[in-house]
């Protein structure tokens, strides 16, 4: 058996060796663009360049080593439907998003982040403290991470909802669904947490019309992909102080450019999209259990539906 391997960072050995720890079997052959390659089972990547589209049309099957599949899904028309790309089903992402996400509502709920700007000044002033009743948190994207993070939420009593495609129930989660739910779920959510995956009818959603419709002195955690997020219109509004602050994990380009406003703005908070990272050892464990599951013919996990695009 064998598998290509491509790693846009260039760090391959870790993984061709994790490989030959769970899938003895397998010759791992890393991608590259200059060379020719021997025909392969199966491919592990996750935001493959174009370059790479031929031996993947040829595969049995690709493996992403994240959770998302718009890297590879904007290649979507020139990917054969009957090669099924499978992403990573938490591999340890889920408890990572739920730290992150948690703690930036907290930082908002408690405001620490007001009093980190008062320590820096040298300042003594308690601040009044927010009513729980009144931050609601709003998860936008009730899949694999969304759960992670509201089971994690529940903890602390904030009155949670959540908006999803398609019609969903949970317990102690106001739930909303579709473009009809949408005006209800943004208007009654105080904090706006994104963890929807980018697709045709995702990208953009939250523009200047969607961020007004969260109430004044709303925040906004974005962990899913930058181009939900209208950057602009996000900056204005923060500067209105109609989005009081923001926590964001992912943008349009990455790495951040260096000129971009968000950088200068300090009531947005910057993480180099970090909120989950991919976990070398697990995902090789995980994807390795997949390729002996396809191999004995039985179905696996987490394949992307290619009509949804998630
Ligand atoms: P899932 O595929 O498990 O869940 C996606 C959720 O989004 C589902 O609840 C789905 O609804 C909902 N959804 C999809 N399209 C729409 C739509 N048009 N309207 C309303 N809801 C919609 O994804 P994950 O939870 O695994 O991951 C979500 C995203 O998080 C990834 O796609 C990726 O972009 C991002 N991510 C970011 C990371 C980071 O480090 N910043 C790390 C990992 C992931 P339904 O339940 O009805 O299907
Ligand atoms: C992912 C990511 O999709 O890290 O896994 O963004």
């Amino acid at each position: 058996m064998r598998i290509l391997l491509h790693r846009a960072d260039g760090q391959t050995e870790p993984w061709i060796k994790d490989f030959a720890r769970h899938l003895p079997e397998a010759e791992v052959v890393v991608w590259r663009a200059d060379e020719a390659l021997p025909p392969c089972d199966y491919a592990v990547t996750w935001a493959p360049p174009e370059a790479m589209l031929q031996p993947l049309a040829a595969v049995k099957a690709v493996f992403l080593t994240g959770a998302g599949a718009d890297g590879i899904l904007k290649f979507d028309a020139q990917l054969p439907h009957s090669v099924p790309i499978v992403r990573l089903g938490d591999a340890g992402m889920g408890v990572q998003m739920a730290e992150y996400v948690t703690h930036a509502v907290l930082r908002y709920y408690r405001r620490f982040d007001e009093y980190e700007a008062q320590a820096r000044a040298g300042q003594w002033a308690p601040l009044p403290q927010h009513n729980r009743e009144d931050f609601s948190v709003g998860v936008l994207g009730t899949g694999m991470l969304g759960m992670r993070v509201l089971q994690a939420l529940k903890e602390f009593g904030f009155p949670l909802r959540a908006w999803s495609r398609s019609a969903k129930s949970m317990d102690g989660v106001q739930c909303f669904h579709g473009a009809d739910g949408l005006d209800t779920f943004l208007r009654g959510s105080r904090v706006a947490v994104c963890l929807l995956p980018l697709t045709p009818d995702t990208a953009n959603i939250l523009n200047r019309t969607n961020m007004c419709k969260l109430p004044q002195g709303a925040y906004l955690i974005n962990v899913g992909r930058g181009a939900h997020v209208a950057e602009p219109d996000l900056l204005t509004l923060v500067k209105s102080g109609h989005i009081a602050a923001a926590t964001l994990d992912v943008f349009r380009n990455e790495p951040l450019p260096v000129q971009h406003p968000f950088w200068q703005e300090p009531r947005i908070t910057i993480t180099p999209h970090i909120s989950a990272l991919t976990l070398r050892r697990e995902s090789v464990q995980q994807i390795a259990g997949k390729i002996r599951q396809m191999e004995r013919g039985e179905p696996v996990a987490d394949v992307i539906d290619r009509q949804y695009g998630y």
